[in-house]
């Protein structure tokens, strides 16, 4: 499925409105009330990516199959959330599998909308109940592996000494992805599903007076976001929701006039890949011409195995080409006369932009 994002943030801090702009729908839960969400939704979305199109330009083909990511909405936070106040603690669980958290957070004013709007204050009620949450989940645990380890079960002693060191930092009220923790520690945490550890993109919603996010509380959360590991993109929900809902034609024109260059949609999920370590690849045929996510490091085989599970032991080398050698010499015939088109075996490392033809063995 590549990407998995849960959204979380306070009520009407936007999020279901971010979820419309990345799904690009106009959902009947955006409303200018609180806990106007009541049930988690989900929904998979093509990741944009102009270059598709530009290679079905020179390589013709039927279909044209973007890479998905999956988005997950929830309702809104409150303070005591993982007491059980409010009712987005019980769809916490819906974002558990998500790599990426989108935690939206209120920088627009509109008396019409209820809610607070002081992103550092707003932001740390969040962060609170999801470290809350955490220190449950880790508690329960340590409880559970402490009888094996109190009879010195060597597998039960290891995360009871990582689930401790989770327990510290979160009494300390600090998110987990805060904290150092090598590989080995993370594959002991993960089937807890942990929240706090998950890397996190704060979506600062702006106002449209303030479309470019050059105000002070969008400079409050990158403070904030700068002092806990996490990263900052700022959109205006309103805007993007209505972006996405013009033709090509009518959207570039609305861009002009705000002077954006790119989309915030575009952003967000551009600084999700980033912060993520994620790429594309792709592969280009006549029967179609798609994208793959994969992570920057992935070799060949691990980027084949994306396709079809099969692949990546059966691989046994690939024909590589680069998109912007595509775009420059216009054809794959142009590409081998140049003598740009390579031949890769098992430990050749994918670029952002490969485009890949496999050769699978039976
Ligand atoms: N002015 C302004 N209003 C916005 C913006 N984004 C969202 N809103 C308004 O805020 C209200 C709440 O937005 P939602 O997207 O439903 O908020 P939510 O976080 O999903 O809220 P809950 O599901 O109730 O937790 C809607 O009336 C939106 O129109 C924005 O960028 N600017
Ligand atoms: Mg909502």
């Amino acid at each position: 499925m590549g990407l998995a994002c849960g959204i979380v943030g306070l009520p009407n801090s936007g999020k279901t409105t971010v979820y419309g702009a990345l799904t690009g729908t106009d959902p009947a839960d955006r409303q200018p009330h609180p806990f106007s969400t009541i049930e988690p939704k989900k929904a998979a979305v093509d990741v944009p990516d102009p270059r598709l199109q530009r290679i079905a330009e020179f390589i013709p083909t039927k279909k044209i199959v973007p890479a998905q990511m999956l988005v997950v909405d929830i309702p809104g936070l409150v303070a005591g959330a993982s007491q059980g106040e409010g009712m987005g603690n019980t769809f916490l669980g819906s974002i558990k599998e998500s790599e990426i958290l989108l935690h939206v957070v209120r920088c627009f004013s509109n008396e019409n909308v209820p809610g607070s709007s002081d992103p550092a204050e707003d932001t740390e009620i969040i962060e609170l109940e999801l470290l809350e949450t955490d220190l449950g989940t880790v508690t329960r645990n340590l409880e559970r592996v402490a009888k094996k380890a109190r009879v010195g079960d060597k597998d039960a002693l290891a995360q009871q000494a990582v689930f401790e060191k989770a327990k510290a930092v979160l009494e300390q009220h600090r998110p987990l992805r805060t904290a150092e923790f090598s590989e080995r520690d993370k594959a002991l945490l993960k089937p807890l599903f942990l929240l706090s550890i998950k890397p996190v993109l704060f979506i600062a919603n702006v106002g449209d007076d303030d479309a470019h996010g050059t105000g002070d509380k969008v400079a409050q959360l990158r403070d904030y976001a700068s002092r806990t590991n996490a990263s900052v993109i700022h959109l205006c929900g309103d805007l993007e929701a209505e972006l996405v809902r013009m033709d090509a034609d009518e959207r570039a024109v609305f861009m002009e006039e705000l002077q954006f260059t790119e989309s915030g949609l575009s952003r967000l999920i551009h600084s999700a890949f980033d912060l993520l370590g994620l790429q594309t690849y792709f592969t280009a045929g006549e029967p179609e011409v798609r994208a793959w996510t994969i992570r920057k490091g992935d070799t060949a085989p691990v980027g084949a195995g994306v396709i079809h599970t099969d692949f990546e032991k059966k691989f046994i080398r690939a024909e590589v080409y680069s998109y912007e050698d595509l775009v420059a010499l216009g054809s794959e015939s142009a590409i081998k006369q140049a003598g740009k088109l390579r031949l890769e075996g098992k430990s050749y490392e994918l670029r952002d932009g490969d485009i890949c033809h496999f050769l699978i063995g039976n």
